[in-house]
């Protein structure tokens, strides 16, 4: 299946690849079910009504619409932006997480980290601290410039590919992904989330993304 930002209408919720109780125990179970089946089932059908009548758009990929939202009419802009965002976001999330937890960077990632970040742990902390002073709802991303990694928060549902990038990975911190297991601690599920990060996928997506 295309990725989801060459996806165009109508769009569907992607499987999440493994079961819910997978990621335990940094990400619960009941999170799992809620977020994937409620909150990104939700995206996705906001993002279809918001473009139903808009039979001109159907042709667009969501990279290209969430890449030119001044091309989207002022009545659904934001809706496209929120959904769309809210579905390419999710759907890269459930890709970069695995069941095979604690494994760690390695070849080009691991090369270029140590090279820009001094070391794991210091482009962890950086990550963090990102996510941590997100105010309210949104993301932390990775980005790939060149060959070389950066860091950045983004609020709502807003995704990299705003400026036609796509992340690499990133990590979702509105209180609907970490509130039932951690409450008010984000940086505590920021800290204990690096266990289900997929580092083999992170590392496909590393060389297909690097200029
Ligand atoms: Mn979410």
């Amino acid at each position: 299946m295309a990725d989801v930002k060459d996806q165009n209408y109508p769009y569907s919720l992607p499987e999440l690849g493994y079961d819910h109780d997978a990621l335990e125990p940094v990400i619960d179970t009941q999170t799992m079910q809620l977020h994937h089946g409620k909150h990104h089932q939700a995206y996705v059908d906001n993002l279809n009504k918001a473009l139903e009548s808009h039979t001109d758009l159907h042709s667009k990929t969501l990279g290209e619409l969430l890449g030119s939202l001044d091309s989207v009419p002022d009545a659904i802009r934001g809706a496209v932006r929120n959904n769309g965002g809210g579905h390419v976001n999710h759907s890269m999330f459930w890709g970069i997480m695995s069941l095979e937890k604690g494994n760690e960077p390695t070849g080009d990632v691991a090369d270029v980290i140590t090279r820009d970040y001094g070391s794991l742990d210091d482009f962890k902390t950086q990550f963090n601290d990102a996510g941590a002073k997100q105010f309210g709802s949104g993301w932390v991303f990775v980005t790939v410039e060149g060959d070389a990694l950066k860091i950045a928060s983004a609020p709502n549902q807003d995704t990299p590919l705003h400026k036609g990038v796509e992340p690499l990975f990133g990590n979702d911190v509105w209180e609907h992904a970490y509130y039932l297991k951690y409450n008010n601690r984000r940086p505590d599920y920021l800290k204990a989330w690096w266990e289900v990060l997929d580092w083999e996928a992170v590392a496909e997506r590393y060389a297909k993304l690097k200029g």
